[in-house]
């Protein structure tokens, strides 16, 4: 179905109904504390418009996968309150995965308090992100970017929570995530390589798994424009071969992709390979074995 709203594109330029999806993509234009490089309120639109050139093939099952995917109109929520009521709403009428595409890291603690709010507790959260976002207190606020993790165990304090590609944090964020044993952290800067951590990863993992992609998991040479890089970290190939391997073993209840803060010059290859990361994501939740096709 071509879609017809004028001011948003559908990923890959077409729009599955509602009905017929089993991808539900959730653009969400929600910046507010973002510390260092602005721009990831601009996200989800670059990422949209981007996606339309995109060729609707995942490379690694051959599959078509737009006729399964439906871009929900975007969400511009004026706090984490009002996004957590309408992720709410959103994520407990799809019959499908919920593809959260930020905005800011703290999209994610809204979407966990929407799985509450429904009634749904994951059994084990991956965050891949180069930061701790441990912070109880950052610069004043508990609601930011830095307290992800903090907030994450706060709403599901008994929930396995796998962080993975960490290469930077702070004497309280270390603190903190080593009082909480439920917390295992894959350092990328480690002996441990990343494929012996994604092994790792899914021996502790449970179903079915939330997982949030902080995009400064991946090295700045792949992805310079993230809200706050940090040097090392994971390529594109070895992130999609680590998701995908969650994918074929575990079901998954939701994704997001977020803290791209794209640059002002417009038509860069780096929303490309945002919109491709998306598609890949959405090409393994549609070949693995847990997905059953209408
Ligand atoms: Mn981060």
């Amino acid at each position: 179905m071509k879609d017809t709203r004028e001011s948003q594109p559908s990923f890959l330029g077409e729009n599955a109904s509602e009905e017929n999806a089993r991808v539900f993509i959730i653009p969400v234009c929600y910046e507010r504390t973002t510390t260092w490089r602005r721009g990831t309120g601009k996200a989800p639109l670059r990422i949209l418009q981007s996606s339309v050139e995109l060729d609707d093939i995942d490379v690694c099952t051959g599959k078509d996968v737009s006729p399964f995917v439906h871009t929900c109109t975007i969400v511009k929520p004026a706090d984490i309150a009002a996004l957590t009521t309408s992720l709410s709403q959103i994520i407990g009428s799809a019959n499908g995965l919920p593809l959260v595409v930020g905005g800011e890291h703290s999209v994610t603690v809204a979407a966990a308090g929407a799985f509450s709010h429904l009634g749904i507790k994951p059994g084990s959260v991956v965050v891949f992100d180069a930061h701790m976002d441990a912070y109880a207190d950052y610069g004043g606020r508990r609601d930011s970017h830095a307290n992800v993790v903090y907030n994450l165990v706060r709403e599901w304090h008994d929930v396995p929570l796998f962080l993975a590609g960490v290469r930077t944090w702070s004497a309280a964020e270390r603190t903190f995530v080593e009082a909480h044993p439920q917390i295992h952290v894959w350092y990328s800067d480690g002996p441990c390589s990343w494929a012996e951590a994604a092994s790792n990863s899914l021996q502790l993992l449970h179903p079915p798994v939330f997982i949030s992609i902080d995009l400064d998991v991946l090295n700045p040479s792949t992805l310079p424009w993230v809200s706050n890089p940090v040097p090392g970290g994971l390529d594109v190939s070895q992130l999609l071969a680590w998701v995908r391997r969650i994918f074929y073993r575990f079901q998954v209840c939701y994704v997001d992709v977020v803290e791209y803060s794209p640059p002002l010059e417009e038509k860069t290859s780096t929303d490309l390979t945002v919109a491709f990361i998306l598609k890949q994501i959405i090409g393994s939740y549609l070949s693995c074995p847990n997905f059953q096709n209408p």
